[in-house]
């Protein structure tokens, strides 16, 4: 399928706020987490500063969220993994509320009581869990619901490629080939399980060739491309809508930063980072729309001065907003 230039000029776009928006968390992170005393990079208080807790940020991974989330509606499911604000920024989740929630604000998406890796947005159809391979029995869930419906919705997991060798992703495949749900699985492979590269995990090259062992259709995207990612993804879309089953897709990605931040990245070759930033995905879809006549310089100005825009507005309404109140606490709170 040929992406529209409304669809290419889209995915452009929110490539350059997600990017912005990982840059943006990186640095606020790291407010009041590094005392003088303590040297960057080797230690520092998780618990303080305006974003407590872990942080993981998906810079370089953005091709896979706007190349799968350019083909979705608003009915469709989304369910990210512990790494989601790439696939929440693509999905429509609303940024002021997305950034107050990792605030810890009483503005966010849950009030402020789950965190950057707890992002619930019931409205815009998306979920993530810092539990690694659970977004795949969810979207199977959410599959089953719209064809018990009768509605063509579709849901969406996605999954890193450490995440592939859990359980839950062959029980998943197993059950929503058997019941032909609604499902695209999207594995991203970043080739990195905190530490641990793909080669000393996975026991074969290609996630993507499990999908033969399900009876279901194994597409591979083999570079960092939003456009590939599109074009890849439009028959698994089309396929589940159609009622015709789930399909596995494994996208070939890059991470830019750590797998948390404040990871000191020991285990990673030295020039292996800037070798991957050769490569970016976000000036490379630039040139191409200047190639189509599509973009001019200017307007590339105006499309990365809007979407900065937005990413600073958010992080001033996250912290402007309140803290919840301490009678709260328990509120809202389950197990
Ligand atoms: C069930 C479970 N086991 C272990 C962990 C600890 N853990 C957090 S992230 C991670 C690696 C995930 O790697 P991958 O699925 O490739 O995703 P990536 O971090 O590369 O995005 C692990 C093992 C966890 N959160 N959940």
């Amino acid at each position: 399928m040929q992406a529209s230039p409304e669809k290419l000029l889209w995915m452009y776009e929110t490539m350059v706020e997600i990017r912005n928006y990982e840059e943006t968390m990186a640095n606020v992170y790291l407010e009041g987490k590094l005392p003088p005393q303590i040297q960057k990079g080797l230690a520092f208080d998780i618990g303080s500063g305006p974003v407590p807790g872990e942080m993981h940020l998906a810079a370089g991974q953005e091709p896979v969220a706007v190349g799968v989330c350019a083909h979705l509606k608003k009915e469709d499911t989304v369910v990210g993994t512990h790494r989601p604000h790439h696939f929440a920024i693509a999905k429509g989740v609303p940024l002021d509320k997305m950034t107050a929630e990792m605030f810890g604000k009483v503005t966010g998406l849950g009030k402020g009581k789950g965190g950057h890796m707890h992002l619930f947005d019931p409205e815009h159809k998306f979920s993530c869990s810092g539990i690694i391979g659970a977004s795949l029995p969810p979207a199977c869930g959410a599959g089953l619901a719209a064809k018990k419906m009768g509605e063509d919705w579709v849901a969406v997991a996605f999954f890193g490629e450490g995440a592939a060798n859990q359980g839950s992703f062959h029980e998943s495949l197993n059950l929503a080939a058997l019941w032909r749900l609604p499902v695209i699985f999207v594995c991203e492979d970043n080739n990195w399980a905190i530490s641990v590269p793909k080669s000393n995990a996975t026991s074969i090259e290609w996630v993507a060739d499990r999908a033969s062992a399900y009876g279901i259709p194994g597409i591979k995207v083999a570079n960092n491309d939003a456009l590939e990612v599109y074009e890849a993804v439009a028959p698994a879309i089309e396929r589940a809508r159609l009622g015709e089953g789930p399909s596995l897709i494994e996208v070939k990605t890059d991470r830019y930063l750590g797998h948390f931040q404040g990871d000191p990245e020991v285990y990673r070759p030295k020039d292996e980072v800037s070798n991957l930033r050769k490569n970016d995905p976000i000036p490379k879809l630039a040139a191409l729309l200047k190639s189509r006549g599509l973009m001019t310089d200017a307007e590339e100005g105006v499309i990365v001065a809007r979407a900065k825009e937005r990413v600073a507005g958010a992080f001033a309404f996250a912290r402007q907003s309140a803290y919840p109140a301490a009678q709260d606490a328990l509120n809202d709170v389950f197990a």
